[in-house]
C-alpha cells in the first residue's frame, strides 16, 4: 500500500500531569508556530476556562507542526482517568503514540489504561521519559517498570521493542541518552518521523473518512473532525454521510479546514491520512462515516468503555430555587444534557421516575462534576444526587465496577491505609518499597468503596498520601461495605444563620455555613461528630437578657466554616442527601426536606414490616 511520507499522526498519552500539554507547547515553539516575542500562555492547548483553573486537560485537542518537510498532526489527550473516553477516541485518529512517563512517578494507573488501549489498537509506541530534571528522577527504574507494564499487558514482541527518548518538556529538550541532557527537541522529532508509520491507504479504495470528534465554529456551526482513511475530500464536493442509524444522506462539504499549529486554515482538498475539519453536516455525530456518494462504505462504529458511575441531575427543587440562576426549567435541563451527549461519547442520559430529573452516567466523579460546573456557569440551577456505581447483570449475576488504585504513602502510614482499604474490600495486587521511606501499593477495589474515599485517605495520611485510580472492569458484587461516616447537622427551619446559634452548634461538629447565610428546613449545615443526623436550629437569636458576650467577641470565637468545592460536596453527601447547585451557591441538603417525613422514613426503614 502506498504511504504518505509527508505526514504523521500521533497521539500523546500518559497519566495525569506527566507533562503532555507542556511537551506540545515545546513542540509548537520549536517548529516556529509562534513569533519569538509573541505572548503565549503556558500549556496553550488547555484553552477552556475549567482546564486553566484546574490545571488539567479535559478535552482532547488537535494541533499540527511541521518538521523537516513532514506535517505532524498531534492529538493531546487528557490524563485524568475520568476523561478516558477522549483518549480512546483520540486513538482512532492516529498511527502511533508517544507514551509519556514521569521520570520519578513512573507508570501509574492511567498509564496502564492508555497503554492498554494503544496496544489493543495495535499502535506502535515511543516511550518518552519526561521530567528527567526532577531531583528525585529514577530513570532506569522507571524504564524497567514500563517494560514490566508492557509484559503485564501481553504486548506483542514488536510492540515491546519500543524506542526510548528522555525529555525535559518544560525546558524543551530531548535526548536519546539517559545520561546526557539535550539542547532541543530534535531527537524526539527524528524518532517520531522514523518510528511512527506514515499513514497508508489504498489508491483504488473509494473515499472513507471517520468522524472522530466534533467542534463548533461561530461562523459555520458544527464541525466534524475526521481522519481520512482512503480517497480525497474536496471543498464543495458532495459526499455520502453514513449515519449512526444506518441511513445514508448526500451532503455538500461547505468548508474544509486542516490544522496548522493552533489555527484551522482553509484547504481546497485533503488526501488520505489527513485530519480535517468539515462544515456542512449540521447533525453529524461521532463515529459516523463520510464516504463516496457512488460507493458508500461505512466504517465500523467506535466502541469505547461503558460508563461506570451515575448520578441524577434535575431541576432545583429547594425553597431557594430561582433566586440565583436563569435556566430553571426541566425542558432547558434536558436539552442541555442532550446537547452534551452529541460531543461527549462517554456519557449516557437515562430517564428517571421523575419528569424533571435524569440519570447521567459517566466515567467518574470529576467528569460528571465538570459537566455540572459547566452548566452552572451557563446559568443553570440544579439538584444533583449522590454518585452511584452502575451495576450490571452478567450471566444472571450482579456485577459491580472495580477500580485499580495506586497509592504512594510514607511507610508510617502503611498500616492505616491497609486498614482503610480492607474495610472497602480492596485486594492488594502489589506492594513496592522504593527504599526512600515511601511505599507504593496497588489495589483493586470496588468503585463503590472509593466514593468519598479521597477525603478520608488524605486525613488519615496527614495530606501526604497520593492516590490515583482508574476503571479496571466488572466483578461479582462484593456485598455490603461498611464505611464509617459521620451524620449531618440539618437545619430544622427556614431563616438566616446567627453567630449565636452557630457558636453552640460548632460544639457538635464541623460547620459548613457561616453566619448570615440563608438556610431552609432539610439543608445540611454541618457534619455531626456522631454517626446519626441531628435536626438543629442555626437561626436561633440570643435572648436579650443573656448578655454575657458581645457579637464581636463571638465572631472571633466562631471557627470558619468548611467550604467545599462541587466535587467535594458530591463526595461528601450521604445516600439520602443531594446537592443544590446554582451559579452562586453549592448547598448540601436532604433529599426529603420535611423533618417529620424524614423521621417517618427512618422509622419505617428500621422496622421492616414483613
Ligand atoms: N520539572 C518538570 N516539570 C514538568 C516537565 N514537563 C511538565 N512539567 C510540569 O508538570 C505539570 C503538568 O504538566 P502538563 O503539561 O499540564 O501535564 P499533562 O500531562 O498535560 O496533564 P493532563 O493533561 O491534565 O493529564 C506542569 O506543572 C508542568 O510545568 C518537565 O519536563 N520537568
Ligand atoms: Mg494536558
Amino acid at each position: 500500500m502506498p504511504a504518505r511520507a509527508d505526514l504523521r499522526n500521533v497521539a500523546i498519552v500518559a497519566h495525569v500531569d506527566h507533562g503532555k500539554t507542556t511537551l506540545v507547547d515545546a513542540m509548537l515553539w520549536q517548529t516556529g508556530a509562534f513569533r519569538a516575542n509573541q505572548d503565549v500562555a503556558e500549556r496553550v492547548l488547555d484553552s477552556n476556562d475549567l482546564e486553566r483553573e484546574k490545571g488539567i486537560t479535559i478535552l482532547a485537542k488537535n494541533t499540527a507542526v511541521r518538521y523537516a518537510g513532514v506535517k505532524i498532526n498531534i492529538v493531546d489527550t487528557p490524563g485524568h482517568a475520568d476523561f478516558g473516553g477522549e483518549v480512546e477516541r483520540g486513538l482512532t485518529m492516529v498511527d502511533g503514540v508517544l507514551l509519556l512517563v514521569d521520570a520519578s512517578e513512573g507508570p501509574l494507573p492511567q498509564t496502564r489504561f492508555v497503554l492498554r488501549k494503544a496496544l489493543e489498537a495495535r499502535l506502535p509506541v515511543i516511550l518518552v521519559v519526561n521530567k528527567v530534571d526532577r531531583p528525585d528522577a529514577r530513570v532506569a527504574e522507571v524504564v524497567d517498570e514500563t517494560y514490566e507494564l508492557f509484559l503485564d499487558l501481553d504486548a506483542r514482541e514488536d510492540q515491546i521493542d519500543f524506542p526510548i527518548v528522555y525529555t525535559n518538556a518544560r525546558a524543551g529538550w530531548a535526548s536519546v541518552d539517559p545520561d546526557t541532557a539535550g539542547t532541543d527537541l530534535k531527537p524526539l522529532f527524528e524518532l517520531l518521523v522514523d518510528h511512527i508509520p506514515a499513514p497508508t491507504y489504498d489508491e483504488s479504495h473509494p473515499l472513507q473518512a471517520l468522524v472522530t470528534n466534533l467542534d463548533a465554529s461561530p461562523y459555520v456551526g458544527r464541525l466534524a473532525i475526521c481522519r481520512i482513511r482512503h480517497g480525497t475530500i474536496n471543498k464543495g464536493q458532495t459526499v455520502a454521510w453514513c449515519r449512526a442509524d444506518g441511513s445514508v444522506e448526500r451532503v455538500r462539504v461547505t468548508e474544509l479546514y486542516v490544522s496548522e499549529a493552533l489555527e484551522r486554515v482553509d484547504a481546497a482538498a485533503a488526501g488520505p491520512g489527513e485530519v480535517v475539519a468539515i462544515a456542512g453536516l449540521p447533525g453529524v455525530t461521532i463515529g459516523e462515516t463520510l464516504a463516496d456518494p457512488d460507493d458508500a462504505r461505512p466504517l465500523p462504529v467506535i466502541t469505547i468503555d461503558e460508563p461506570s458511575l451515575a448520578m441524577t441531575i434535575g431541576i432545583n427543587t429547594s425553597p431557594l430555587a430561582g433566586a440565583e440562576g436563569t435556566k430553571l426549567t426541566a425542558r432547558l435541563v434536558k436539552s442541555r444534557l442532550d446537547a452534551e451527549l452529541v460531543g461527549n461519547v462517554s456519557l449516557r442520559v437515562l430517564p428517571t421516575e421523575r419528569p424533571d430529573a435524569w440519570e447521567v452516567q459517566g466515567r467518574g466523579e470529576l467528569q460528571l462534576a465538570v459537566l455540572v460546573e459547566t452548566m452552572r456557569r451557563e446559568g443553570f440551577e440544579l439538584t444533583v444526587g449522590k454518585p452511584q456505581v452502575v451495576t450490571r447483570d452478567i450471566d444472571g449475576k450482579l456485577h459491580e465496577p472495580v477500580e485499580r488504585v495506586a497509592i504512594d504513602v510514607p511507610e508510617d502510614y502503611l498500616g492505616v491505609v491497609t486498614q482503610l482499604l480492607a474495610l472497602r474490600k480492596g485486594r492488594m495486587e502489589q506492594m513496592v518499597n522504593h527504599g526512600t521511606g515511601w511505599v507504593r501499593m496497588e489495589y483493586v477495589v470496588p468503585a463503590r468503596g472509593l466514593i468519598g474515599f479521597r477525603t478520608e485517605f488524605l486525613t488519615e495520611t496527614r495530606g501526604t498520601g497520593i492516590l490515583h485510580h482508574v476503571f479496571e472492569g466488572y466483578e461479582p458484587w462484593t456485598g455490603e461495605l461498611r464505611t464509617r461516616r459521620a451524620g449531618s447537622l440539618v437545619a430544622d427551619r427556614r431563616g438566616v444563620t446567627t453567630t449565636y446559634a452557630l457558636l453552640n452548634l460548632q460544639e457538635r461538629g464541623e460547620l459548613l455555613v457561616g453566619p448570615g447565610v440563608e438556610v431552609y428546613e432539610g439543608m445540611v449545615v454541618g457534619e455531626n461528630a456522631r454517626a446519626e443526623d441531628m435536626d438543629v436550629n442555626p437561626t436561633k437569636e440570643r435572648k436579650l437578657t443573656n448578655m454575657r458576650s458581645s457579637t464581636a467577641e463571638e465572631l472571633v470565637r466562631l471557627t470558619p466554616p468548611r467550604t467545599m468545592s462541587l466535587e467535594q460536596a458530591l463526595e461528601f453527601i450521604a445516600d439520602d442527601e443531594c446537592v443544590e447547585i446554582t451559579p452562586a451557591s453549592v448547598r448540601l441538603r436532604k433529599v426529603v426536606l420535611d423533618a417529620s417525613q424524614r423521621g417517618r422514613l427512618r422509622h419505617s426503614r428500621k422496622q421492616p414490616r414483613d
